[in-house]
C-alpha cells in the first residue's frame, strides 16, 4: 500500500511484525544498490546477512537493464544456502509486470541459466506486481506456507479457532478474528485462513475520529452518573437481514461477527457472547500469546 513513490533501501532496512496474529517475523529488506550489494557479498559481512534466514525472497525488477543481475543473482543463491541450509526454496518475484517493458520472459531465462539440477529444484520463479496486488499475495502464500510448517503456530491455530467456536455456539452467527498490523483473518468459524476465498481477506481500520467521549461525559456530567472510560469498542452496523459487530479483542486483533438474522434474540446471544467466559479466554490467550 505504501509502495507508491517509495525512496531507496538505505542496506539493510529492519522490522518485526506478527504475520496473521500467530508468527513472528524478522524482515530484512536489503536496498538493491550496487554499492550495497558489495557489501552484502564482502567477506566481512556476508555471514551476517546470509545466516538464521527461514524464507529467502529475491525480487527482481523485470523493467530495469541491470547488467550484474545475474552475477547477483548466482552470488545470493550460493551464500543463502552456504550459511542458511535449512533453506528449502529460493522464491524469486520477476516483480513489475504491469509494465510494458517489463521482461520476465528474459529475466527468468537469465536466472535460470547454468544453475545446477539441485539449484533448479531450490527456486521458484513468480511474475508478480506491487502495484497490482498479486507481489503482496504471493509473500502471503509463502508465510502462509510456514505457518503449515510451524507446529507451534498450528497450535495456536486450533486453540483460536476452538475459542471462535465456543463463542458462536447458539449465536446463528459467523465469528471472524483479524490481525491489526497486516489485517489479515487469523481464524474464523467458516473455516481455515488458507480456504482461498479467505485468504486475502483483509479488515482496514479506520481511524474513527469523534468526539463521542467528550459528549457522554457531558451527558454524564448533566445527569450526575457515574463516567467510566469508554475502553473497547463495539461497533455495530446492520443491513436489512443482518447485524455485523465489530469488537477490539486485544490491541492486536478485532473480532468481527456476522448475524445470520436480525431477529432480537440473536441480537442478544451475540452481545452476551462478547460478554461472556468464552470472550474473556480468547482475550486473555490473545494478550499473553507468546511468539
Ligand atoms: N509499475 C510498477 N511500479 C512499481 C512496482 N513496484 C514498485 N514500483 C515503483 O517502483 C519504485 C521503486 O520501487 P522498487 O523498485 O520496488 O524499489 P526497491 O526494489 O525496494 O529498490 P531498493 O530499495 O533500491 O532495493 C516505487 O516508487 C514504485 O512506485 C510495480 O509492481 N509496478
Ligand atoms: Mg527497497
Amino acid at each position: 500500500m505504501k509502495v507508491l513513490n517509495l525512496k531507496p533501501t538505505k542496506g539493510v532496512s529492519r522490522e518485526n511484525f506478527i504475520f496473521r496474529g500467530i508468527m513472528e517475523l524478522s524482515i530484512w529488506d536489503l536496498g538493491g544498490q550496487q554499492l550495497y550489494m558489495d557489501s552484502y557479498f564482502s567477506e566481512k559481512k556476508r555471514e551476517l546477512i546470509f545466516s538464521e534466514v527461514m524464507t529467502a525472497v529475491f525480487m527482481v525488477d523485470s523493467a530495469a537493464e541491470e547488467p550484474k543481475l545475474k552475477e547477483i543473482f548466482d552470488n545470493f543463491m550460493k551464500y543463502i544456502f552456504e550459511y542458511s541450509p535449512g533453506v528449502e526454496i529460493v522464491y524469486v518475484l520477476l516483480n513489475k509486470i504491469d509494465l510494458q517493458e517489463s521482461k520476465e520472459d528474459d529475466i527468468y531465462e537469465l536466472l535460470i541459466k547454468g544453475l545446477t539440477d539441485d539449484l533448479k529444484s531450490k527456486v521458484a520463479f513468480t511474475p508478480v506486481s506491487v502495484k497490482e496486488g498479486s507481489a503482496q499475495h504471493r509473500l502471503i502464500e509463502i508465510l502462509d506456507y510456514k505457518i503449515q510448517q510451524n507446529t507451534l503456530a498450528l497450535q495456536k491455530l486450533g486453540k483460536i479457532r476452538h475459542m471462535l467456536d465456543q463463542m458462536k455456539l447458539g449465536t446463528l452467527s459467523e465469528y471472524f478474528l483479524f490481525n491489526q498490523p497486516d489485517g489479515l483473518l487469523i481464524a474464523s468459524t467458516l473455516g481455515k485462513f488458507e480456504h482461498k476465498p479467505l485468504q486475502f481477506m483483509k479488515f482496514e481500520i479506520g481511524t474513527l475520529d469523534s468526539n463521542i467521549y467528550q459528549i457522554f461525559t457531558k451527558i454524564m456530567n448533566l445527569s450526575d452518573s457515574a463516567i467510566s472510560p469508554l475502553e473497547l469498542s463495539t461497533v455495530i452496523y446492520e443491513s436489512d437481514n443482518n447485524y455485523i459487530l465489530v469488537r477490539e479483542v486485544s490491541n492486536g486483533s478485532v473480532l468481527m461477527i456476522v448475524t445470520k438474522s436480525k431477529s432480537e434474540e440473536t441480537f442478544n446471544t451475540v452481545i452476551s457472547s462478547l460478554d461472556g467466559e468464552d470472550f474473556k479466554n480468547l482475550k486473555k490467550f490473545l494478550n499473553k500469546i507468546d511468539y
